[in-house]
């Protein structure tokens, strides 16, 4: 299927704590030309427009820091993410921090009105946060709760104001039922994001689950588990692997991850579900790395995916 893959860079890092994830896909480009590496030989990679600008302006909202250029970067990823599915290529999406995924999600969503979205999502984090209940304000922990479209009032820790109120219900998409959703590798999480855990019963595959059980069994799990999807989205934070096994340069680095040779079994049998239509790799920081050790990681997954993808 090698025609239809579609490179779409999305360098947004609105939603980071830290600066430099806009840096991610470039990093694992420039990874790609010194190691004379094929991956993007010959291929057009689709750019989204980012509002990296709004980090130059005040920031008028604590509690879902620049929400306001957030509403602009799920409306272009969604766009993008959509248009190519719907010219019915594969989107290998390499975004800068994990929030704009939430646009992702809308994006598919509207490529496919009325399917059902599976979604696994590969991460150190849950990302469940609502402005009503994140302790930093930073958006890249909330991309899960705008696809479950929850707020977890229960939670709640912040009193916010009526337009981050309304901004936040408009990134909310509840493209996502719970029961679609499969965590793996989590292993970072605040007690508000546990509470959706258990009352949502939210599935999560831990680095030690994968290793106990293998990664055959926790694949055919996971394939019953989205039975009733029709789609299913594959959404892999770097951060889901072992920073002392690959490096720091991401933005919350969280020790007992998987190793690289881990995930390039996981997401092979991801791929090879016929319903994934999309995967995406995140939080690639070339700032707080030494002579860009994750995008060179980066790069070699890639590579292991765009094999697997021709293959497929
Ligand atoms: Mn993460």
């Amino acid at each position: 299927m090698k025609s239809s893959i579609q490179f779409i860079f999305n360098n947004s890092e609105l939603g980071a704590g830290t600066r430099g994830a806009s840096l991610g896909a470039n990093a694992i480009l420039v990874a790609a030309r010194s190691k004379a590496s094929l991956l993007f030989k010959n291929r057009s990679i689709q750019t989204v427009k980012n509002f990296n600008e709004f980090l130059d302006r005040e920031n008028t909202f604590p509690f879902a820091k620049h929400i306001d250029g957030m509403l602009d970067v799920f409306e272009a990823t969604s766009k993008e993410i959509s248009n190519a599915l719907t010219e019915k290529k594969f989107p290998l999406i390499i975004a800068g921090d994990h929030c704009s995924a939430g646009g992702t999600i809308k994006g598919i969503q509207s490529a496919n009105p009325g399917k059902r979205i599976g979604v696994v999502w590969l991460d150190a984090h849950s990302d469940l946060h609502s402005p009503y209940t994140s302790p930093s304000g930073n958006l890249h922990g909330m991309p899960i709760a705008t696809a479950l479209g929850v707020d977890n009032l229960e939670s709640q820790r912040n009193n916010i104001d009526s337009i981050t109120a309304n901004s936040w219900n408009k990134l909310k998409s509840s493209a996502l039922r719970p029961e679609d959703l499969v965590y793996m590798g989590v292993r970072d999480t605040e007690k508000e994001e546990d509470y959706l855990i258990q009352t949502l019963n939210l599935k999560n595959f831990t680095v030690e689950d994968v290793r106990s059980l293998g990664i055959s069994k926790v694949i055919t799990d996971i394939s019953a588990r989205l039975v009733s999807c029709d789609i299913i989205y594959v959404s892999f934070d770097v951060d889901s692997m072992d920073p002392d096994l690959t490096s720091y340069g991401t933005g919350t680095p969280v020790k007992g991850g998987f190793s690289p040779e881990e995930i390039k079994g996981i997401l092979k049998c991801l791929l090879l579900f016929p319903k994934t239509i999309a995967l995406e790799l995140v939080e690639v920081n070339p700032c707080l790395d030494d002579k860009n050790k994750m995008a060179e990681v980066a790069l070699d997954i890639l590579e292991h995916i765009v094999e697997v993808l021709e293959q497929k």
